[in-house]
């Protein structure tokens, strides 16, 4: 079970913040964190599989309720930055303030299905690093769910609900037209497992993480660029190729039917149809070889999602391959490494015996630098559990 209370090293800043900005103490506190996905990559909006876990990153949020239907908003990391409107009318997008509209989808999504949110001092900090593929934007949004079930005590809003409704903000307001598994894991994760997902039905199995197994996230410094519109435009391009077999979505395509049925489909389509296809068989198995402890069976997997990512499905850039290939050599074939998320630079990935990690650490120092010129930044996680809220007293 999730803590009652959340527990942040932020807390004391972010109690701080609150308090000088809005001159009273918060009431609720919550907290959603990052996430690292293992393998499964693109699949979930696919209604695939994925296989993420929580990571020791986290958005904090301490929030107040308002009688008179204001929203009022501290951002603490971005200089004290703020933003207002109110929770019982329209809510259009601020064009000077990206970030506010994560927080304005969200409270236009709890007006969409009905559950009036109340007006609200809100302040925001967090840890999970910006722009690096770690979900920094569904921790935000779950955060903020978790804030405003506790501030009105939603009861029908369980952690499912909450992973759609934070989709639906990024869908509908932020406008990047993601799956559901950032939202889900931040919402659902588990202490010291990843979490098998299938994204058609939302159940989620537990797979835990073998004792004296490392995962370690390296960032590129390579800051994804265009991530929205090549991200829609991929999403774009599985929706073709589902509509081409006459099925609901690539979640329902074998191998053996793209190999078959696939002439009419152009050559691109039916490459990054055969990378869903190929990777939701790969997640599947790679939750079994995870789960028997075979980490040699789980670095040959992350090893072909990784090349199905660069060949088929065209998402990685020339330094993320290059950071795939030190890490892979330096580990060996005991445990591997790919890119996580959703492309065109951030992180990779790699599970590794944790004698190995200084090995791996300084195999990345030596041989890698970002175009740049920057080193990776390497950090090693331990699987968290999901989101929590509670009384800030
Ligand atoms: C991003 C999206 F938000 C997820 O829904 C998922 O598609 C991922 O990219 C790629 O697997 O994180």
């Amino acid at each position: 079970m999730p803590p009652d209370r959340p527990t942040s090293p932020l807390l004391p800043a972010l109690l701080a913040g609150f308090q000088a900005r809005f001159g009273a103490a918060p009431t609720t506190l919550a907290q959603a964190p990052g996430r690292v996905n293992l393998i499964g990559e693109h699949t979930d909006y696919n209604d695939g599989f994925v296989l993420p876990c929580a990571i020791d990153f986290h958005t904090l949020v301490a929030a107040r309720p308002r009688s008179d239907g204001q929203v009022r908003v501290l951002a603490l990391d971005l200089d004290g930055a703020g933003d207002s409107f109110r929770s019982d009318a329209t809510i259009v997008h601020s064009r000077t303030a990206p970030w506010a509209n994560y927080v304005r989808g969200v409270v236009r999504g709890l007006q969409q299905a009905g559950l009036a949110p109340s007006g609200a001092d809100i302040a925001i900090t967090g840890n999970v690093p910006q722009g690096a593929g770690l979900s920094s934007s569904a921790a935000l949004e779950v955060a903020l769910l978790h804030a405003w079930q506790h501030l009105q005590g939603l009861n029908a809003l369980d952690a499912t609900r909450i992973a759609q409704l934070a989709q639906r903000a990024e869908n509908d307001f932020v406008g990047c037209r993601c799956g559901i598994m950032d939202q889900l894991i931040s919402a659902r994760g588990q202490a010291g497992h990843a979490l098998l997902i299938d994204c058609r039905s939302l159940q989620a199995r537990p797979v835990p993480l073998p004792a004296g197994v490392a995962v370690m996230i390296v960032h590129s410094r390579v800051q994804r660029g265009l991530v929205d519109s090549a991200y829609n435009e991929r999403r774009a391009q599985c929706e073709a190729a589902a509509r081409h077999f006459g099925v609901p979505a690539l979640r329902d395509v074998s191998l053996d039917r793209l190999q078959a049925d696939g002439a009419g489909l152009e050559a691109l389509a039916w490459q990054r149809a055969r990378h869903i296809v190929t990777e939701n068989a790969r997640t599947e198995a790679a939750a079994q070889a995870l789960a028997a402890g075979d980490l040699v069976a789980m670095g040959r997997l992350m090893a072909e999602s990784h090349a199905s990512m660069r060949d088929d499905f065209a998402i990685t850039v020339l330094a993320i391959d290059q950071l795939v290939t030190i890490l892979q050599q330096a580990i060996g074939p005991v445990g591997g490494a790919r890119m996580t998320g959703g492309g065109f630079g951030g992180c990779v990935v790699a599970l590794l015996p944790q004698d190995r990690v200084d090995a791996a650490r300084e195999a990345v120092a030596r041989q890698y630098r970002a175009p740049g010129g920057e080193a990776a930044v390497v950090w090693v996680c331990q699987a968290q559990a999901g989101a929590a809220a509670g009384p800030a007293g």
